[in-house]
């Protein structure tokens, strides 16, 4: 029995394009994607405001409320909850030099529009979380775009979607690059920074992606327990990744294993849930599985997820205690990599 609830999103089950190739698998709707997360063992189901109300461009506000009521029927038909929107602002035409921080005022005003449509779903979907990942907001061009001005702008932003709604949530994805060479909100120390700087930080916290930290140089355990040090972390995408290259959205733990248990740890160590948030698995199955493998990543996530939860549950908190006191790191290092090796 995992003591955490888990979650994904549709795009977690793809068709396996990438940007060298075409797909390699077929399109599954969005209801058996549902279905099939309830049947693997997830509890709740996360969204880009396209998943849930797709063509949303050329729909009414009113339209938009009523297609997403219909996915929250869907959800409710598989007992899924819906952890968060997430405003799909990288793909658009209106937004291919970013979105809130756009060097265009209407592609400003654009991504604005569909941040508060993103809160509208939310809404309706029956969820108080919007996350921001913030793919194109940062440079491609060094010299396009003042840092000073686009932390402002998206200050800015923020603001605007918590005065839309008095009860929404945000939570920052930070990366450091991918599709940018440079972002303007790379780790969860510029998340926690952005949101001391918003009109009620109550409301604004981060999302960790493990993935994210390693291109950022960073340790992934880390950035979680910096974030939990502010009362901030609401919500993570445990993944892996092979060094600083693209973003792989491996499967949880399989490249390194003893940073995957930290993750684990520090999250249990300090009670990641109790609030009702969700451990999300963003990952990608490998481009050569066959469409029968199309969920094996998120099976075997979930597996070494709670595998790892078991290992956890066994640290030895007092031989641990003994090692610090006898400033005895290498014994405990040894320790603990003998708790990950043996059955
Ligand atoms: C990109 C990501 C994204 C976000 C998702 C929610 C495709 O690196 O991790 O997954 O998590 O879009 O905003
Ligand atoms: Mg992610």
């Amino acid at each position: 029995m995992s003591r955490f609830k888990y979650s994904v999103g549709p795009w977690n089950v793809h068709e396996g394009a990438d940007a060298y190739g075409p797909s390699t698998r077929e399109s599954i709707t969005l209801e058996e994607k549902i279905k099939k997360f309830k049947e693997i063992g997830f509890d709740a189901v996360q969204f880009h405001d396209d998943d849930a109300v797709p063509n949303m461009n050329n729909l009414t506000e009113a339209e938009i409320i009523e297609e997403a009521k219909k996915v929250k029927a869907l959800l409710d038909k598989y007992e899924m909850k819906a952890e968060f929107v997430a405003p799909r602002l990288w793909m658009d035409s209106k937004t291919t030099d970013g979105a809130f921080t756009s060097n265009s005022d209407s592609d400003r005003e654009f991504a604005m529009w569909r941040a508060f449509r993103s809160i509208d779903i939310a809404n309706a979907l029956g969820c108080d979380k919007i996350v921001l990942w913030l793919a194109r907001e940062g440079t491609i061009c060094y010299e396009s775009k003042s840092p000073v001005e686009s932390v402002k702008k998206l200050i800015d932003a923020i603001n605007k979607m918590l005065d839309y709604d008095k009860n929404i949530k945000i939570m920052i994805e930070t990366k450091p690059n991918e599709p940018v060479d440079r972002s303007v909100c790379p780790t969860m120390g510029h998340a926690m920074a952005v949101s001391a700087a918003t009109i009620d930080p109550s409301r604004v916290g981060g999302l960790l992606e493990s993935a994210h930290a390693i291109l950022a140089g960073l340790d992934p355990a880390s950035e979680i327990g910096f974030a939990t040090s502010m009362g901030k972390i609401w919500g993570v995408h445990l993944n892996d990744q092979n060094g600083m290259k693209f973003d792989q959205d491996k499967s949880f733990g399989v490249e390194n294993l003893r940073q995957a248990f930290n993750q684990i740890k520090v999250l249990m160590e300090n009670n990641f849930g109790a609030n009702g948030e969700y451990i999300g698995l963003d990952v990608k199955v490998m481009r050569t599985e066959k469409q029968e493998g199309s969920y094996k990543h998120l099976e075997n996530s979930l597996k070494i997820a709670k595998m790892l939860e078991a290992k956890a549950e066994k640290f030895d908190y007092d031989f641990q205690k003994k090692c610090i006191k006898e400033r005895d790191y290498e014994a405990l290092e040894m320790y603990v990599m003998e708790l990950l090796m043996k059955g």
